[in-house]
């Protein structure tokens, strides 16, 4: 997360005195605006501004439910009386998604013994103990429970059950800010004077959890952007390890009962041993991008390719870029699409390898938990903290957009400069600068009348993207009229020297996100790291167009083409995907079915009750793995036959 950051170091995100909330509105507000800007922002948009405008815009009527009802018949109505020449791309990837996530969903298990056939059948190992009451929590809240909406904690945990565990245990319990359970109840451990209140929001949700919970500690990360980098090789080591022990135990070897963690406890009036700090890597030196690809497969294409030095050339984007993870043009696979892995260009489009704002990298594998991460990254994924805070104003409260036929045709975007430390020697590499000049009208339009080349772009040859609005050189004219985009504040460095930047961008004044709402399409790019709106977005009645480089906790519940679009990094299909969802009645009605589905979707599967979820079970998960008996820990009750019963299970 970037809102928070201004240094570089690695605990010293201290806050001035406002509280979370007037940061968390102004945040959402401002679009992440540096505490900078904070005095002049938060006069002009209170919350009361906020709410008064919010009162005045006219909100969905019709339950979701209907309304993606209603969008699903419209489009397919369309669709069903088009010949198959006149069905786009993208109407194909919409339908296999569709397909996809109703064969995802029909696995849906609804009570204890299916859901813990299911984790055997897909983990190799029994559940955790404590399972019964896991899935007791989801079926009374309705929660909708898909083995594979859970592969990412298994994922992260995986390399885990290589290490030693009452090392990892020690390591867990002393890092310097914890969420702790003991004796059904959880505790924020560390000191967060003057810091955001993240400790605090976490262990909130935990404390739900808690009375459910054997003893466990959740080290957390306070830096906004995530930390370990380990070589993949000793990943595959660790994986290795964990893979031949892994077995459904017998079940009269299984024991449910957790070690606990007293024995961790510092003897009476002994000081507490101190945090285990690996050697932390501080300065952009080796490159981030270097660090990150040594956690790449080796036959990755991004693995031997060195970073890149210098970064006063515009960047270049490959051209005719075909990616593995694309269909004519168009991102199928997103989570291979955010892998920096297969992507070595991106070392000069994100900002996260250009020049990050602070490092504190570690390449040894510690226990550490985190709202994002790049996929290269080992920490231990839960919710990022912002999604967490009951303020209307993070998730857009209940203003979530006036419904499909009463938006406006546009795309909105507002936000800061951030992604990095951009400067004059290599703004032209930060993803979010090439958002906004591939948004803008007058420098889309200079381009398509000399054919010169953007800053931070270069158009998409004709022959990738063939539409009437490119061939006839009204792309720049069309984003004219649809788009309103642009930063917030130019975060210019040194700060208040834009020399650079002043004659490409000119900042815009905030919009609250009540308001960008009544738009039909809003962008999403990272920031610093992941921008943290994505939830807000979903949850909106307007249509989450998103490129990203980092991994979430709910990337496994989500489609996309079915609750988002989903971009490119390299941001070459934007254009074409626009013009898909603006050109006929039919790309109109496809973003109409998107912008619901991912609201109704949203409202079943982001609810804090399946954050609750998602870190509950996580939480057994990593219990069991800091036990010396975890290899014979399991839940087994489902596979015992009761005694005097006529049928096994
Ligand atoms: C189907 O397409 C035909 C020819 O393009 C058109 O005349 C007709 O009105 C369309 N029907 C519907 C239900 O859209
Ligand atoms: C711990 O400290 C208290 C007060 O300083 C003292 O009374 C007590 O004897 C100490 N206990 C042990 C086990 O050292
Ligand atoms: C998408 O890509 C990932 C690897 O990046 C792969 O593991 C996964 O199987 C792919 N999904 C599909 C549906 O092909
Ligand atoms: C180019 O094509 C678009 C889409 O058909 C149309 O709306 C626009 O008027 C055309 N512009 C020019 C300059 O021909
Ligand atoms: C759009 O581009 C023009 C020309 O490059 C620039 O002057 C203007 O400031 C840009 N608009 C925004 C909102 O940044
Ligand atoms: C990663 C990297 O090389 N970033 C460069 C961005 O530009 C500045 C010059 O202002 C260089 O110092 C950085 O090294």
């Amino acid at each position: 997360m970037m809102f928070f950051r201004r240094s570089g170091t690695a605990f010293s995100g201290r806050r001035g005195p406002e509280s979370f909330s007037t940061i968390a509105r102004f945040a959402f507000i401002a679009g992440f605006v540096t505490l900078a800007a904070t005095g002049f922002l938060l006069s002009q948009y209170s919350p009361e501004h906020i709410r008064n405008v919010a009162a005045k815009i006219p909100h969905l009527n019709l339950t979701p439910d209907t309304e993606a009802q209603q969008a699903a018949t419209e489009y397919d109505h369309i669709v069903r009386n088009v010949s198959d020449s006149e069905l786009h791309p993208i109407d194909r990837l919409i339908a296999s998604s569709r397909k996809a996530h109703e064969e995802l969903v029909a696995k849906r298990s609804y009570d204890v013994a299916t859901a813990a056939a299911k984790y055997r059948e897909r983990r190799g190992r029994h559940p955790p103990p404590g399972f019964e009451k896991w899935m007791e929590y989801a079926i009374g809240h309705d929660a909708i429970v898909v083995e594979e909406f859970f592969d990412r904690i298994y994922h992260d945990l995986n390399p885990f059950w290589g290490l030693e565990p009452n090392t990892l245990a020690g390591r867990a319990r002393n890092w310097h800010h914890v969420v702790r359970v003991r004796d059904g109840k959880a505790s924020g451990v560390g000191d967060v004077t003057g810091r955001v209140p993240w400790l605090k929001l976490w262990t909130d949700l935990v404390s739900e959890a808690a009375p459910n919970l054997p003893d466990v500690d959740m080290p957390i990360n306070y830096m906004d952007e995530s930390r370990l980098l380990v070589k993949w090789e000793e990943i595959e080591d660790l994986v290795k390890k964990a893979e031949e022990k892994r077995a459904i135990s017998e079940p009269h070897l299984t024991v449910q009962k957790y070690r606990g963690l007293s024995y961790l406890e510092p003897a009476m009036n002994a000081s507490e041993p101190p945090a285990y700090d690996p050697a932390w890597i501080t300065t952009n030196s080796p490159q981030y991008w270097d660090l990150s690809r040594a956690a790449c497969a080796p036959n990755s294409p991004a693995r031997n390719i060195a970073a890149i030095k210098d970064f006063s050339k515009s960047p270049s984007l490959p051209s005719d870029w075909h990616p593995p993870f694309s269909s004519e043009g168009y991102v199928k696979n997103y989570t291979a699409s955010a892998d920096p892995c297969t992507q070595p260009h991106l070392r000069s489009l994100h900002g996260t390898f250009i020049e990050p704002l602070s490092i504190s990298t570690s390449t040894e594998l510690i226990p550490l938990f985190g709202g994002c991460k790049l996929p290269t990254n080992n920490e231990i994924l839960i919710p990022g903290a912002m999604y967490l805070t009951d303020d209307p104003f993070y998730s857009g409260g209940n203003g979530h957009g006036p419904q499909w036929a009463q938006k406006k045709g546009g795309i909105i975007w507002r936000g800061v400069a951030s992604g990095g430390r951009n400067k004059k020697e290599n703004w032209s590499h930060f993803q979010r600068h090439r958002l906004l000049e591939m948004l803008n009208g007058t420098t889309v339009s200079a381009l398509e009348k000399d054919g010169a080349r953007a800053n931070t772009f270069d158009m998409a040859p004709l022959s990738m993207y063939d539409y009437k609005r490119r061939r006839n050189g009204s792309v720049g004219a069309f984003l004219s009229e649809f788009a309103d985009a642009g930063f917030t504040d130019l975060l210019c460095f040194p700060a208040g020297e834009c020399e650079y930047i002043d004659p490409h961008f000119h900042a815009l004044p905030s919009k609250p996100m009540a308001e960008q709402y009544v738009n039909k399409f809003i962008p999403d790019a990272d920031g610093n790291s992941f921008s943290a709106r994505f939830r807000g977005l979903l949850l909106s009645t307007s249509l989450p167009l998103k490129a990203t480089i980092y991994a979430e906790w709910h990337d496994d519940r989500l489609a996309p083409w079915l609750h988002f679009a989903p971009l490119d990094n390299t941001f070459q299909d934007l254009h074409a995907v626009l013009d898909y969802f603006t050109s006929s009645a039919k790309g109109d009605a496809a973003a109409r079915l998107l912008a619901s589905t991912g609201k109704r979707w949203g409202e079943q599967v982001l609810r804090r009750d399946d954050m609750l979820l998602y870190v509950w079970r996580l939480l057994l998960e990593f219990a069991r793995v800091c036990d010396e008996n975890r290899l014979k820990l399991g839940y087994i009750d489902d596979l015992i036959i009761p005694e005097g019963s006529p049928q096994s299970p």
